[in-house]
């Protein structure tokens, strides 16, 4: 699972979107990709997403976010980026729109339908065209405990982001048998346009909390939320890598930092 991008934002080592994972998004609208961190980055991730949580001033201004310290990986993490690269684009066109921890525990409830469909606007339309996927916002959810299929994560209705008609309240009901679940381990990355309907769900697992890491990314020049960025505060961004705080940068085209049509 080793990719690595260059400067110039071209792939030069082994792609990990292959043919069936592009089949699977484009046909559903999203994936479930397990184990994509080790054991070790995960227990780092998540002793940095409890000082987080319990003592926030404990860290620093500059790592005190979700997407800090050890955390940072996740923002440009190479498996990613190349699934990011065959459905938005090019690295330098990736912007991050917002970050944010997610912990539930037994008993949080939730079922918050939206989303969903076609359509022409581009904050998160999805659209195939000349052999080329794109989709506008999407939503990356690194799982870092255990998730059990219907007991808490994520909850899509699978091929929605072509649908063509609204959904009723009954197709929006858990159990009208259009939607679907996943489980998967420690470490996995799930991710889905946000043109496919979903929905946050009652965490019902008893034997671990939810501990996620909520990302969004979109094309560089489209922004679908509000310009606040979750849980990323102007400190944390500050104290990130250049090569991740670039993906904070403002909604424009990449050309204006090349000097062209200045
Ligand atoms: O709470 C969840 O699991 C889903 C969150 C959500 O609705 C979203 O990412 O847009």
């Amino acid at each position: 699972m080793n990719v690595v991008i260059d400067h110039d934002h071209k792939l030069v080592s082994k792609a990990t979107m292959d043919d069936a994972m592009r089949y699977r998004f484009d046909l559903q609208g999203y994936l479930v990709i397990p184990n994509v961190l080790n054991d070790d980055e995960v227990s780092e991730m998540l002793a940095h997403l409890e000082t987080y949580r319990n003592n926030p001033e404990q860290l620093d201004e500059s790592i005190r976010s979700p997407l800090s310290g050890p955390c940072e990986k996740l923002i440009s993490h190479p498996v990613l980026m190349d699934i990011l690269y065959n459905i938005i684009g090019k690295l330098e066109k990736i912007r991050v729109e917002n970050g944010f921890y997610c912990y539930r525990e037994q008993g949080f409830e939730r079922w918050d339908p939206h989303a969903g469909g076609r359509t022409v606007n581009p904050n998160y339309n999805y659209i195939y065209h000349d052999g080329k996927m794109f989709s506008g916002m999407t939503r990356v959810v690194w799982e870092l405990n255990e998730v059990k299929e219907w007991q808490g994560g994520t909850a899509v209705i699978p091929g929605s982001h072509k649908a063509n008609f609204k959904p009723t309240p009954e197709i929006d009901k858990k159990d009208s048998g259009v939607w679907a679940s996943y489980g998967c381990p420690p470490g996995s990355l799930v991710l889905f346009s946000e043109a496919v309907r979903h929905a946050g769900c009652n965490w019902t697992n008893p034997d671990n909390p939810r501990q996620a890491v909520f990302c969004a990314y979109n094309h560089i020049c489209v922004r679908h939320h509000k310009p606040e960025l979750g849980q990323m505060t102007p400190a944390a961004i500050a104290g990130l890598s250049d090569e991740n705080r670039r993906f904070f940068n403002e909604v424009y085209h990449p050309q204006f930092d090349r000097g062209q049509w200045a």
